[in-house]
């Protein structure tokens, strides 16, 4: 049993501390994010190489349009620049694109170039690059009951019958059914904390931290990560 190796299907990583890494380098915040974004290429490659069904990047929050504004114009111009990068790199490793998140207050041309991504890749059968993008856990989490609470309203259901499944079948992550919460959640630049990714997905997930800003994180440190979280033994609350 302790000596299996642990199945990693799902991998979440919130991509933390590129405004740090510029600001060490004494550089505009921007070339951080700039920077973040090219490291996401090598990563996902990685994460493909290594049989890994979907890799949950947290890109982008709710929380962030409380930033100045340049900024916020400057993030959401990132996957118009990313899949023009990318693409052709991730049609010919098979890769399958989703976005997971709120689609309104989002720039029109943003919206347009995530669901031409999403559509591309569409028939792909490889790994699910899933971006967590406007996206936030709460809000995740109303819309569910929301969903929920209307199917009773209608007569649809009775509220006896709402049970986790049901719950979990109205979150955003339905779509990527039988990998919906990460086995493992990685965060980089030394916060340890959920910020409002998957609380409801990663009731059961291992954690893993380091101190390395999201441009530094490598391929090498990725492996070693997933290599410490194989030795773990997992026991969903059982003994
Ligand atoms: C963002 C680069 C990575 C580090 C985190 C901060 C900045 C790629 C995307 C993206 C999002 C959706 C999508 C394709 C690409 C992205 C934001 C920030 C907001 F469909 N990088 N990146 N989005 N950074």
């Amino acid at each position: 049993m302790g000596n299996d190796n642990k199945p990693l299907n799902h991998l979440a990583i919130i991509m933390d501390g590129n405004g740090r890494w510029a600001k060490k380098r004494h550089l505009p915040r921007f070339m951080g994010h700039r920077q973040g974004m090219d490291n996401i290429r090598k990563i996902a490659l990685e994460a493909n190489r290594l049989g890994i069904k979907v890799l949950t990047l947290y890109a982008f929050s709710t929380e962030n349009w409380a930033r100045p504004s340049d900024e916020v114009n400057y993030l959401m111009r990132l996957p118009i620049d990313f899949f023009d990068k990318f693409m052709p790199e991730l049609q010919e490793n098979n890769v399958r694109v989703n976005i997971m998140g709120f689609s309104d207050n989002l720039p029109e041309k943003t919206y347009e170039v995530t669901q031409k991504a999403i559509k591309q890749t569409a028939s792909n059968t490889g790994m699910v690059l899933n971006f967590a993008f406007n996206y936030g856990s709460r809000a995740e989490i109303v819309n569910a009951v929301q969903k929920i609470a209307k199917k009773v309203q209608d007569g649809e259901i009775n509220a006896s019958q709402i049970d986790e499944q049901m719950v979990s079948d109205n979150l955003l992550t339905e779509n990527l059914k039988p990998y919906t919460d990460p086995d493992l959640l990685i965060r980089t630049s030394g916060e340890e904390r959920l910020s409002n990714f998957m609380l409801w997905q990663l009731a059961y997930s291992e954690f893993e931290f380091t101190d390395k800003f999201w441009p530094d994180f490598t391929v090498d440190d990725l492996d070693k990560m997933i290599a410490d979280y194989q030795k773990r033994e997992r026991r969903f609350g059982k003994v």
